[in-house]
């Protein structure tokens, strides 16, 4: 644990530190447009945060950010950092009435989003009465009713004094999605950035200043946002950014282009990228360290993208709660089909159902952690908090077992919730879908494994009376998710039955449904 004055701001640190270090022309990001210097970088960031004040956002309000990872997500959310203000960073995926409730539980003022977004967010000024603009990055000709973000720059001054924020006070917001209810404003403190990169980035991944690093996962997600952004920054090294999907041909054309020394990915793209004909050969590249987290990577992938590119992947867990990786395997020590080991800094304990902390091996249990990066709560929800954030414990919802040796084993979620490429899915919210559709009469969904060992949602149906399943029927029932919920919601799989099985009181028993969709 590293001791932060009680006056610190995070974004003034994470800049600050690389131009007292005389690193001002040294390159601190590259994106599809070009590169961009930390003189540079800093000079965006204090116009961003001039041109808040310009449109009269104050210290303590948020703004919403649902920004592709261009130069303009670092400029916007360091800048409403440095000026006190909170921007919450959101996923770029999601449908208009995810972002309606996300911008009216988090009362943002503005919205500040990439161009291809800006039709789904523009009806949203009409009806979500606390916003009031949207800024567009990116656009040459922002739509009516909006303010072009390079336009508001453009006529702001590049000199800020940052807001006088302390450590301890909120600093950004990410959601989190639950098995139940809505997604829940997950509130950072200002002193949780820069603690990641002191307990993960430099102990485990070693990064150094020379590094150049590009992670798959964006940065609105916690796991992004580490990688991406805090990582490179505190370390003074070069970051890659990539504002399209993470396909295996769009990865590797940055890992040949820019040569990474650390690249960040999940286990899909992963096992995708293995199975490209894409495929670069060792020497093409520079990667001298991989990460993975957000599901469990099977062993098998692990061992192949070992075998092809002489270079271990460091699988790991963290969360959106905890803000990056806890427990990791290390270099040197990695045991594929296995998280790892808790890092230091980090401590782990494994509760069984009747509340009891587990001291022996191989029996699994709920994994709790305790450690400085932990969010304040959850906005506006204090039974989720309370129920989460438990004294110096935080609940991860995930079960793990222990080996005598100190390696946690990844066994399941405590709830329903499946982990799709990294992302979390409520499977309420998938049979709430299904559902309207005209000839669903009940709908459950469960994940289950596709080829590769990846999780993804399969669907059972009971259709309404005379409804015939046809293949043609399943693909318009998918095509109805996909046109309804965020695309990598949908159920891959359609089994059709004649009931679900449930408890007396009408629960859907998911767990039948599991053990009979893997058979
Ligand atoms: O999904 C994960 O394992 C993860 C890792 C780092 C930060 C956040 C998350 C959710």
């Amino acid at each position: 644990k590293i001791t932060l004055p009680r006056d610190y701001n995070a974004a003034d640190d994470l800049i600050g530190r690389n131009l007292a270090a005389g690193r001002g022309s040294k390159v601190a990001f590259i994106d599809d447009a070009g590169s961009y210097t930390y003189d540079e970088l800093a000079a965006r960031v204090n116009r961003f945060a001039n041109a808040l004040g310009a449109l009269g956002i104050m210290r303590e309000q948020r703004i919403l950010v649902c920004v592709h990872d261009t130069i303009d997500f670092p400029t916007v959310f360091l800048g409403a950092i440095k000026a006190g203000v909170v921007p919450v960073a959101v996923n770029t995926l999601l449908t208009a009435s995810d972002y309606e409730y996300m911008l009216g539980d988090s009362r943002a003022r503005i919205a500040v989003v990439s161009a291809p977004l800006a039709e789904t967010f523009a009806p949203l000024l009409d009806c979500v009465p606390t916003l009031e603009r949207l800024v567009i990055a990116g656009a040459e000709a922002p739509p009516q009713a909006a303010d072009s973000l390079a336009a508001l720059m453009d006529s702001a001054s590049d000199q800020f004094r940052t807001a006088p924020t302390t450590c301890d006070e909120p600093c950004f917001w990410l959601y989190s999605s639950g098995s139940t209810g809505a997604p829940k404003g997950t509130v950072h403190v200002h002193s949780s950035l820069i603690q990641t990169y002191e307990l993960y980035a430099k102990p485990i991944l070693g990064i150094r200043e020379d590094d150049v690093v590009f992670s798959a996962a964006k940065l609105f997600f916690a796991y992004g946002l580490g990688n991406g952004l805090t990582f490179p920054l505190a370390a003074g090294a070069t970051g890659v950014l990539m504002a399209e999907r993470p396909t295996p041909e769009a990865a590797f054309r940055r890992l040949r282009e820019h040569r990474p020394t650390i690249f960040y990915g999940v286990p899909t793209l992963y096992a995708s990228m293995l199975a490209s004909p894409d495929c670069p050969a060792k020497g093409e590249l520079a990667i001298r360290v991989c990460t993975s987290a957000g599901e469990a990577l099977p062993e098998d992938i692990g061992r192949r993208w070992t075998e092809r590119f002489g270079v271990e992947i460091l699988d790991g867990i963290g969360s959106t709660e905890m803000l990056h990786i806890f427990l990791s395997n290390r270099p040197g020590e990695v045991r594929y089909g296995t998280t790892g080991k808790a890092v230091p800094g980090y401590e782990l304990r494994l509760i069984d159902d009747a509340g009891f902390v587990i001291e022996g091996a191989d029996e699994p249990g709920e994994l709790q952690i305790a450690g400085p990066t932990s969010a304040a709560m959850y906005w506006n929800n204090r039974a989720k908090s309370r129920d989460t954030f438990q004294g110096p414990w935080t609940r991860s919802g995930d079960k793990y077992s222990r080996s005598a040796d100190g390696y946690y084993i990844y066994a399941g979620r405590n709830d329903d919730m499946l982990k799709v490429s990294g992302i979390y899915v409520s499977p309420i919210e998938v049979e709430s879908c299904l559902i309207e559709h005209e000839a669903v009469l009940e709908a459950a969904v469960v994940g289950h494994e596709d080829d590769g060992q990846l999780i993804k949602p399969k669907a059972f149906i009971v259709l309404k009376p005379g409804v015939r399943g046809t293949p043609a029927l399943a693909e318009s029932i998918k095509q109805h998710v996909k046109a309804h919920l965020a695309p990598y919601k949908y159920p891959r799989w359609m089994e059709f039955v004649d009931e679900l099985p449930k408890t007396a009181t009408g629960k859907i028993q998911r767990f039948k449904l599991r053990a009979q969709g893997a058979g």
